[in-house]
């Protein structure tokens, strides 16, 4: 069997759980759960190592806190990130008067004529800070952070929502309502 990093685990277990769950010979219900047995059976049938222990430990240490167990620990689920349509139970929020938004530089052009779209997820993902926002848009290429003015756009009619882990998500950011400040 071959040996993995919690890292790596974990970034599979996010495949499994927000885009590929046939990947570990899965299903997701409507809300996003998979069962924990036949997720563990399921990795290891892939010829990776995991038991419910190392689970656990991933659930609980995940740098993003990206997973969550129901009450008694017998399903588990991404909090946000899917692309597979699936209702998390997101509760509408009203955001704060600014959120922000990391990309590359070769996405703007493309962004500043269309707005902000989901792309391959459900969401269009923002953070509460330009901090935060930089290193999302690192993992695409050269970083940009764009502005958002969520507060306008709430109080234009716009509906946001908050993540378990404190990811917010709206459907799309027309380009009216943003604007760059780092590059
Ligand atoms: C871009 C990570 C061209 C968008 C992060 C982004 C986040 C457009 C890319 C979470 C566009 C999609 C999500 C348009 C948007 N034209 N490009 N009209 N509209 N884009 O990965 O926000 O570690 O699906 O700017 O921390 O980068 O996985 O979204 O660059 O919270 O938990 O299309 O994923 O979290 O990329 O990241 P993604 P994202 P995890």
């Amino acid at each position: 069997m071959k040996k993995m990093t919690n890292d790596g685990m974990s970034k599979f277990i996010s495949l499994i759980l927000r885009h590929h769950p046939e990947a570990a010979f899965i299903e997701l219900d409507e809300h996003g759960w998979a069962d924990v047995e036949q997720l563990i059976a399921g990795i290891k049938r892939t010829g990776k190592q995991i038991d419910r222990e190392l689970l656990e430990d991933i659930v609980r240490t995940d740098n993003k806190q990206r997973y969550s167990f129901n009450e008694d620990k017998t399903r588990i689920r991404a909090n946000q990130g899917h692309s597979i349509p699936v209702d998390v139970g997101l509760e509408e929020q009203e955001p704060p008067a600014f959120l922000y938004h990391g990309t590359a530089t070769r996405f703007y052009h493309s962004i500043q004529e269309q707005g902000l779209k989901p792309m391959g997820r459900l969401y269009v993902h923002l953070s509460k800070d330009a901090e935060t926002a930089i290193h999302v848009g690192k993992r695409h290429g050269k970083p940009v952070v764009l502005k958002v003015h969520s507060g306008d756009m709430y109080r234009d009619g716009q509906k946001f929502y908050l993540s378990e882990n404190g990811v917010w998500l709206t459907r799309n950011v027309a380009p009216n309502y943003f604007e760059q400040i780092i590059q």
